[in-house]
């Protein structure tokens, strides 16, 4: 009998590492199959923080159709604009032909200085943190 060994991975990145309050921050979702032989079907990818505007998969390399294969990569991304220094866990599921489950997770932290934080108009934050330190 031949044995499966499905695997998933997400690689989850963040255009900026720090941002002022309310600027956006685009986060990249990389997803491949790390598996041996073992294409996965229903693919997801979720974040904990960045809920809504998830756009993707855009699927590079392979076949463009509903499985991940090896030696495919699907990229989603999600744009969010951040008030607080934000923490979030991207996670990637899919099945194999068995439907065994896999997830894979991963973790970017996007930093918003104190002190700048809960502002509404950037000049006006801007001056006030000037003023404070
Ligand atoms: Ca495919």
């Amino acid at each position: 009998m031949k044995v499966l060994k499905p695997g998933i991975k997400v690689v989850k990145t963040a255009n900026k590492s720090e941002v002022k309050p309310g600027d956006p921050v685009k986060y990249t979702f990389v997803v491949t199959n790390t598996g041996t032989d073992a294409p996965l079907k229903d693919v997801s990818l979720a974040d904990d923080k960045c809920t809504t505007g998830m756009t993707g998969p855009v699927k590079t390399g392979g076949n463009q159709d509903a499985l991940l294969e090896k030696g495919e990569i699907w990229t989603y991304e999600c744009s969010q604009n951040l008030q607080n220094t934000t923490t979030n866990i991207a996670t990637a599921t899919g099945k194999d032909n068995l439907n065994t489950e896999v997830t894979d997770t991963d973790t970017v932290t996007v930093k918003v200085p104190a002190g700048h934080q809960g502002g509404q108009d950037r000049q006006q934050v801007g001056r006030s943190c000037l003023a404070t330190r």
